[in-house]
């Protein structure tokens, strides 16, 4: 006999439960495309205060559930919150994105302050504490974090980048220095995430936005390793709370990244061919993907004909329906509720 269904939908395509219809979230799903997000932000005025203040945070994080009632919510916050917790100098510019002041060092390493982190984090757990009160039953609350990697790209860099240079120079030239970071953040990153599940949330998701620019080994080394090491410990606290991994741009290797790290379902980008995913993905693991954000932006019958399709394709297995990416500030919220309402009614052929 089958366990029974946990009340959730994202959570049952997890963990392995059949589902009525395929569960939907939309990455960004909280933003600036949304007036009302745009509101609060304004009445906060900075970014890190919003993540920061727990009302507001929870306040945004539910705005897209009311509009458009996903099946899950995504704690609003940020990627660049450990580096913030972890004592680095960091601002969000307008117009030009985070800006921190860049570790390239050992001696910057060690100047973190690993034990700190959870006094400036406090603010996230309350939000969470928060929203997964305010939720309704079957809405699940998906806690999050960037991935080691990820992380260590914008620390090293000082910001956003296509090639991250610096970061990959120097983890190819002193592996051992530039380790010393990724091990800071394995291990905050762990205690960040069961703080998280402790306050409320149902499921986690590892944002590894960066992972495309490694090459075969140095995906191995610096992405699979450390995702595999925060799952696992995750999986001995809170064997029951899955762990979706974003290995945004791994191509071929997401399949390796699936089957090696623990994980319960796997994000893919845009570029990821659906029904390759179908064969080589959900053998091992839930599927969530791909739509184009682009898409959405566009609407009608461009959106509809691949939202379809990717329905098609990957509803047969375990499959989340979302985007291959964050929604764009551009996209009209009329688009999204479109295509909410198309999964929501969708049946396969
Ligand atoms: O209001 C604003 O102008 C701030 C824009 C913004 C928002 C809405 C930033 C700055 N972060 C966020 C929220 C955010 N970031 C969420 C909230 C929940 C949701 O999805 O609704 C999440 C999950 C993130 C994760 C995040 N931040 C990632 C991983 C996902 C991805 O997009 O690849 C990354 C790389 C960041 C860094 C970051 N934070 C903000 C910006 C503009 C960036 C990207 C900078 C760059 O392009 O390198």
């Amino acid at each position: 006999m089958s366990k029974p269904s946990s009340g959730k939908r994202l959570i049952d395509a997890l963990t392995d439960h059949p589902v009525d219809r395929p569960p939907f979230w939309f990455m960004r799903q909280a933003g600036r495309y949304l007036p009302e997000y745009r509101k609060v932000r304004a009445q906060v005025g900075d970014f890190l205060e919003l993540c920061y203040t727990p009302s507001a945070a929870a306040e945004v994080t539910l705005q897209p559930i009311r509009r458009y009632g996903m099946d899950a919510a995504i704690l609003f916050a940020d990627i660049l919150l450990i580096p913030d917790a972890l004592g680095q100098k960091l601002e969000y510019r307008e117009g030009e994105g985070p800006v921190l002041e860049p570790i390239r060092t050992a001696a910057g390493i060690a100047a973190l302050k690993p034990d700190a982190i959870h006094e400036r984090l406090s603010p996230v757990y309350e939000t969470v504490d928060r929203v997964a009160g305010a939720l309704p039953d079957g809405t699940a609350l998906i806690g999050f974090a960037g991935s080691p990697w990820t992380v260590a790209s914008y620390m090293v860099e000082g910001h956003g980048s296509k090639e991250f240079q610096e970061t990959r120079l120097w983890a190819m030239r002193d592996p051992q220095a530039f380790g010393a970071l990724i091990d800071v953040l394995t291990e905050a990153t762990t205690e960040y995430l069961g703080r998280q599940i402790e306050a409320g949330a149902h499921a986690v998701q590892l944002f590894d936005s960066w992972s495309g620019v490694l090459s075969e080994d140095q995906f191995g080394r610096w992405c699979t390793g450390p995702t595999r090491t925060i799952v696992g410990r995750l999986k001995r606290r809170y064997p029951g709370v899955p762990v979706i991994g974003f290995p945004r741009g791994a191509g071929a290797k997401t399949a390796e990244y699936a089957a090696a790290t623990g994980i319960d379902g796997v994000a893919i980008d845009t570029s990821m061919p659906p029904r390759w995913a179908a064969r080589a993905l959900q053998t091992t693991v839930a599927v969530q993907g791909n739509l184009d954000p682009l898409a959405v932006v566009v609407g009608g019958r461009a959106m509809e004909d691949q939202a379809r399709d990717i329905l098609e394709s990957l509803s047969n297995g375990p499959f989340i329906f979302n985007l291959g990416h964050g929604i764009v500030p551009q996209t009209p919220p009329e688009h999204v509720a479109a295509l909410s309402d198309l999964i929501r009614n969708w049946q396969s052929s």
